[in-house]
This record gives C-alpha cells, sequence and structure tokens, in this order.
C-alpha cells in the first residue's frame, strides 16, 4: 500500500449523507455529513422524509440524494482529499428502491464533467419517488406473495425473512400493479446503495448479499435471485433487478466524470455498496465474530449480529442478510427509533443532556408505567396504525414518566424480539446518534443484564463502508489483509464508555413479575391478542413495592 492510500465510506442514511476517509495505516479518520432537512429545505424533509398525506406511504425524491453526493464529494474535493482515495465503497439506508429508465444506462456513462450531477441525470427516473424503509403501504402485496409462495414460514426459509413490507419485492409488486405502464417503462431497479453505486461507477452497480436479501427475491442458501420469488413480485423482473454478489468485490473504477468532476484519481476503485446495518457490521469490527451483538440507536433502532452460518430456526420476525465475507447476519429492526425519542425530548422542552438526565434520576421499572411508542406505524411488532399507547396510569403530561417509559420500551422491544437468536452474549456494542445518551446506555445495559460499550465513531456505517472498500482493495493490490487486523487499526472503543448493568435495576426487568412481563402483556393487548396488562401491573407493584 502507498502512503498516500486512503479509503472512502459514504453513507446514505434517512436523514444524512456521511463521507467517512479512513487511512488503516495511521489509523486515523475524516468524516464530513450533509443534513437533508437542513442543507435541502426545498425537498421539504423532515427527518429525511417529506410529509405524506397517507401515513404508511413514505417516499423520498432521489434526486435530494444525488445534490447530497454531489456536494459532499464537492467538499471532499476541497478539503483535498478525493485525490487520495484508493476505493470507495457506498453504505445505504435499506431496502429503498430506484427505479431507472432505458435511458439510465447511456446517461450514467456519459455525463459531462462540467455540470452538475442532478441535472445530467435527471431523465433517468421512470418514477419519480422511491419507496424507502418507513414505507408500510404493501400488506396487500406481502400477503399475495405469502399466498404465492406457500405461506410465511415457506417466505422466511427461502429469502430469510417473512413478506416485508419496505422491502422491495413488495414494493415492486404494488409498483407494477398500481402503474403497469411506468413499470414497463422501467429497465432497471436500483436499491438505494446500488443506485449511489451506480452513480460513482458510471454504470449499473450490482448489489451485494448484505442488501440484497432484504428483498424477499433472494434464495438465501444459494445466493441468487429466486425466480419462484421474483415471479410472486412482477412479470419480467429478473432483467430489471441489478446482479447479486454474496460478498464484496470491486466492481470496476470510477467514471470518468467523477474523476474530472471531483478530482478521483481515475484508477480509484468503486467496491459493491451495501446496507447501512451490514456495513455497521463490518464498523464495528463483527466481521467474523459472532459473541458480540450490537444495537443502533439511528433513525431506526436495528440490533445485529455475525453468524457463522444461516440459522434453521422457526420465526415469525427478524432477518437474515448476507455479510462482506459470504456468512450470515441477523437483524431486528424498530421504526419508533431516535424520531420517537425526539417527539417525546421535544414535546417536554428538553435537550439531550435533560433526558439523560431524567433516565440516571428515575426508578428502573417506572412504577410500573408502561408505553408503547408507536408515534408511527411500527416495524417490530407489525402495528400499522399509529398511535402512543400508555399503561399502568402513565399520564401524558408527565415529562419524567415518559421519558423513562420510551427508553425502556425501546430497550425491551429489542431484547424481546431478539430471543430467537438465541445465546445473549455478555456485551453489547451501541453505536449510531442514541449511543452518545449515558442515560439510554443505562437502561439498555439493564434489560440486557449485559456490559455496554460505545464507539470512538459513532457512525459506524460510514466507517464500515470505507473498511469494506480497503478490504476488498487491500486483498486484491497489498499483501493480503484479514478483517481483525483492518478492524485492529481503525475500529476504537470510545475511552471510559462502558456501562455495566446494575443487578438490582436488572432484576426490576427479569423477575417472574418484572417489567418485562408487564411489557409483554401490554404489547400482547395492543396486538389484540392477549388480555388487559392490569393484573400484570398488579403484580409488578406488589413484587417491587419501592420501583
Ligand atoms: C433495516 C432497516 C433500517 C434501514 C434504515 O432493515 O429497515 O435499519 O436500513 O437505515
Amino acid at each position: 500500500m502507498l502512503k498516500e492510500d486512503w479509503f472512502l465510506g459514504l453513507d446514505l442514511s434517512t436523514q444524512s449523507l456521511t463521507a467517512m476517509v479512513v487511512s488503516p495505516e495511521s489509523g486515523a479518520a475524516r468524516q464530513l455529513s450533509i443534513h437533508f432537512d437542513q442543507d435541502y429545505p426545498g425537498y421539504g424533509t423532515h427527518g429525511g422524509v417529506p410529509p405524506s398525506h397517507d401515513p404508511l406511504r413514505v417516499h423520498v425524491d432521489p434526486l435530494m440524494w444525488v445534490e447530497a453526493l454531489d456536494d459532499t464529494l464537492s467538499l471532499l474535493r476541497r478539503e483535498g482529499l478525493t485525490g487520495r482515495i484508493a476505493a470507495v465503497a457506498v453504505s445505504a439506508q435499506q431496502h429503498g428502491t430506484v427505479y431507472l429508465n432505458h435511458l439510465a444506462e447511456t446517461a450514467l456513462a456519459g455525463l459531462n464533467p462540467a455540470n452538475a450531477l442532478a441535472p445530467g441525470i435527471a431523465g433517468i427516473f421512470s418514477r419519480k419517488s422511491c419507496p424507502i424503509w418507513m414505507d408500510s403501504s404493501t400488506g396487500r402485496e406481502c400477503n399475495e406473495i405469502t399466498a404465492a409462495l406457500g405461506g410465511n414460514a415457506a417466505v422466511t426459509r427461502l429469502t430469510g425473512s417473512a413478506a416485508t413490507e419496505r422491502f422491495a419485492g413488495p414494493q415492486i409488486r404494488k409498483f407494477h400493479k398500481e402503474e403497469p405502464e411506468a413499470y414497463s417503462r422501467t429497465a432497471h431497479i436500483a436499491l438505494i446503495s446500488s443506485f449511489a453505486t451506480s452513480l460513482l461507477a458510471g454504470c449499473f452497480a450490482p448489489v451485494d448479499a448484505g442488501d440484497g436479501f432484504g428483498t424477499n427475491l433472494a434464495d438465501i442458501r444459494s445466493g441468487t435471485w429466486s425466480q419462484a420469488a421474483m415471479g410472486a413480485a412482477a412479470p419480467g423482473l429478473h432483467q430489471r433487478l441489478p446482479r447479486l454478489t454474496v460478498r464484496d468485490e470491486r466492481i470496476g473504477r470510477v467514471s470518468p466524470y467523477m474523476a474530472e468532476r471531483f478530482g478521483f484519481r481515475p484508477e480509484t476503485e468503486v467496491v459493491v455498496g451495501s446496507g447501512d446495518n451490514p456495513c455497521s457490521l463490518a464498523g464495528l469490527g463483527l466481521i467474523g465474530n459472532p459473541n458480540l451483538h450490537a444495537v443502533s440507536l439511528g433513525t431506526s433502532d436495528t440490533c445485529f449480529g455475525y453468524m457463522a452460518q444461516i440459522p434453521d430456526v422457526e420465526r415469525t420476525e427478524g432477518h437474515i442478510f448476507g455479510t462482506a465475507d459470504g456468512h450470515a447476519m441477523f437483524l431486528i429492526c424498530f421504526k419508533n427509533g431516535s424520531l420517537a425519542r425526539e417527539r417525546v425530548k421535544d414535546g417536554f422542552g428538553l435537550g439531550w443532556e435533560g433526558f439523560s438526565r431524567i433516565l440516571m434520576e428515575t426508578s428502573p421499572g417506572n412504577r410500573g408505567r408502561v408505553m408503547l411508542p408507536y408515534f408511527m406505524p411500527e416495524i417490530t411488532p407489525r402495528v400499522l396504525k399509529a398511535g402512543v399507547r400508555r399503561f399502568g396510569g402513565l399520564a401524558a403530561a408527565d415529562a419524567a414518566g415518559n421519558v423513562r417509559a420510551v427508553a425502556e420500551a425501546q430497550a425491551m422491544a429489542i431484547y424481546l424480539h431478539c430471543a430467537w437468536v438465541g445465546k445473549r452474549p455478555g456485551r453489547i456494542l451501541v453505536t449510531a446518534g442514541g449511543s452518545e445518551n449515558r442515560g439510554l446506555l443505562t437502561v439498555l445495559a439493564d434489560v440486557f443484564e449485559a456490559e455496554v460499550q460505545t464507539m470512538e465513531v459513532k457512525e459506524s456505517a460510514a466507517l464500515g463502508a470505507a473498511l469494506r472498500a480497503a478490504h476488498a482493495w487491500l486483498n486484491a493490490h497489498g499483501p493480503p489483509a484479514g478483517w481483525d487486523e483492518l478492524c485492529g487499526a481503525v475500529v476504537k472503543t470510545g475511552a471510559g464508555r462502558i456501562v455495566k448493568p446494575s443487578a438490582e435495576a436488572s432484576r426490576r426487568y427479569h423477575a417472574p413479575n418484572g417489567l418485562l412481563a408487564v411489557y409483554k402483556a401490554c404489547e400482547r393487548f395492543a396486538l389484540g391478542v392477549g388480555p388487559d396488562p392490569d393484573e400484570k401491573i398488579k403484580a409488578f407493584r406488589e413484587a417491587f413495592p419501592a420501583a
């Protein structure tokens, strides 16, 4: 490796675009972010998405992402960083689909470096907006796909997930049903990660198994698109999908447009992109390590971990995706993550410090009061009608009660809905924006009965993308570098940030009449599959009169 070889990861997340430049040699990392709400007010987004009259429909104009990419690369050029990049890889919010017409391939290859990116590609879309991971509007299509593929268990075994509203298969099916003419004009359907990678490479980019398995379209055991699953979604789909790769690969070089406009070296290589969660797995140093799990407290809250092989467990929720090294990861996702925390924080006029202080000062267990924080329709469990539910006399106006209730609910939901994964690790790595909040970390540690550790770089998805670029490039051009070695140089845990669980607090959640039992009962009641949780709340208060 030359001294000046650096690697770039670009994370196109729900609310921002982050660029991370790393040098595996020195361990240094530089980063910069652009925030959609603030920096592109013309798109009218709030939390990265425009307002919608239908709470189940969440679409974004892809040109906003394209403008952000243009501006980010311009900033990197101005800082003199692009000319030092040996390879680049994209991380992106998962599941969103981008619909391109027959002009797209030629347009991508022939952009004029004198012009900005957005006007150059404005004509390549066969659909103006992209459904993203927050969209829950395809319930009917999920049922149709499930029936066509022989039921829930069959779909889950084949594709790694039950038919899931936000996934590409059901989304494409809905598009084909509702806009058949626009579907027939669609030459290529990219995931957001492969779309952004296509912009860098100047041609249609493949999709990796980290993102490609989150579509309900792939056979996760053979690592190929499934004829049956594609057939259940829409006709003529195979020719419209990107190639699927099961492990990271270098897909080519940056386009002449990228080199000239942004100052990359022409030989800068582009590595296949992936979803933000599979990238975070890499950015947390978890590739090859099934003994630690991660919780990401971002726009979505997710829990994930590496698996040496695809598990054969019966389950009704959660997902299996591929990893950079051709193995598997589990993932469970919650839509009411940071935006729900923010609603509570802002509702009481608090800052994050005040929010954290309340969590440090109030009593674990919240005296048996529970919130189901469904500010938006929820993914896990599947709740299509938004609406916050409060139990045990939790008053809507009680600031401390609601702050503790939202944090405890989120931690308990993550804990309970990950049970199918099996063995719980003794330590959890926490990443993304919420990992800066000591109060949230304390609640997580107590609910999980596990040590919780934060990382120096909380943008683990962008860091992971940079590491994926480095790993693929170094193994092709330098002395082979293992994930351990690479991560050892760059992935650092946060100084002094290990939060240990308190035995007394953990008991309040885990005892037979503890708050986990209360929460489970509240959830079952709200889903219409269990009785009123009052008895459980009473039992909790008897068991923990001081809580
Ligand atoms: C994962 C998921 C979200 C998005 C958000 O399945 O839907 O975590 O990737 O970035």
